[in-house]
């Protein structure tokens, strides 16, 4: 698939956005600014912004535990991220769904399910809605390479292949689940073989290699957007942050980190554009200083923006008191 120069240099700000976005988060956690618990997608910008390359207004894309970044590009601005990150009534959720559960019903955005496995399931929902309406949609499911040996996930492949949806299974496989190793999780090495048994196509590819993630996407969601079924993309990547935030990381080596360090997604795109002499250094870090400056700027929205009071801080959530019927 040709990606053009033009889209080559968006790519670079998009995953420079999100790259800042979630440093940002990072230190503000650290403070104790952020209320929660928070699980970073450093490293793993490639495949969040290859993927918004090819979906479409009006498909319908679940995300996990760790996709501040795939939010990002399913109309939900940094300034509303944020915001719902400190929990101010501005954020995409009034500040009541928080990291975890920030999402954008409206964009197709469905949010993340804190049980891994069944969105894995509830996707062909999704899936069986777009086949039904013949709108050319399809439906996206994103999730790591430990929710994969959930047994959920292998009902929902099979379902989706059986009813021949328009579903695309997206596994990351960033090396761990929690602290256990993907290794030592499965055995066999490429997850995405996992799609033969339910008879679809599997894929794996370096999920660190953005150009490589628009094809295989490209190739998968323009099966199913013509009738040809569910398949399963894998990508290979790597989460630079612990698990959450504040997890020290005794599983695994400082060499093994250093190792992924250096595929840094966002370098292998500054290579090519070099390469390609699309921009040179200084453009570059022009796009960063710009990314800079909305980061900024989402952060002073958050932090003006008030947290939701009285009667507004009991709607649209579940609440027990002495006496509730609720
Ligand atoms: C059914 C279930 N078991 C355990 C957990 C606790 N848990 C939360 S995230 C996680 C690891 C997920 O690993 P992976 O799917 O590889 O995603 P990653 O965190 O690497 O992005 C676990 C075990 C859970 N949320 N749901
Ligand atoms: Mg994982």
């Amino acid at each position: 698939m040709k990606v053009s120069n033009e889209d080559l240099i968006k790519l670079y700000g998009e995953m420079w956005l999100i790259r800042l976005f979630e440093q940002r988060a990072s230190d503000l956690f650290a403070k104790g600014v952020l209320p929660g618990f928070i699980h970073l997608g450093i490293g793993q910008e490639a495949f969040m912004v290859g993927t918004h390359y090819n979906i479409k207004a009006g498909d319908s894309v679940g995300t996990s535990h760790r996709e501040h970044g795939l939010l990002l590009g399913l109309g939900i601005t940094p300034n509303e991220l944020m915001a719902e990150l400190y929990g101010r009534v501005t954020g995409s959720n009034k500040g009541k769904g928080g990291s975890m559960h920030a999402c954008s019903p409206k964009n197709g955005a469905l949010g993340c399910n804190g049980i891994l496995g069944p969105a894995q399931t509830i996707i062909n929902g999704y899936g069986f809605a777009h086949k039904v309406r013949n709108d050319g949609n399809i439906a996206v499911t994103v999730f790591g390479d430990g929710a994969s040996n959930r047994g959920d996930v292998h009902e929902g492949m099979n379902l989706a292949s059986v009813m021949n949806l328009p579903v695309v299974f997206i596994i990351i496989d960033n090396g761990y689940g929690i602290s256990m190793s993907s290794k030592d999780s499965s055995v066999i090495a490429d997850l995405s073989a996992r799609a033969a048994s339910y008879g679809m196509p599997g894929l794996t590819a370096d999920g660190n290699d953005v150009l490589a993630v628009i094809e295989a996407t490209g190739e998968a969601f323009k099966r199913a957007r013509e009738g040809g079924g569910p398949s399963v993309v894998e990508f290979k990547t790597y989460r630079h942050r612990g698990h959450f935030e504040g997890d020290p990381t005794p599983y695994r080596t400082k060499e093994e980190l250093e190792m992924w360090m250096k595929k840094d997604p966002i370098l292998n795109l500054e290579k090519v554009l070099l390469e390609r002499e699309v921009i040179n250094e200084e453009q570059m870090k022009e796009i960063q200083a710009e990314q800079l400056a909305v980061i900024d700027a989402a952060q002073k929205f958050a932090e003006e923006s008030p947290f939701p009071e009285g009667p507004e801080g009991y709607e649209d959530v579940f609440y027990f008191y002495e006496g509730s019927d609720k």
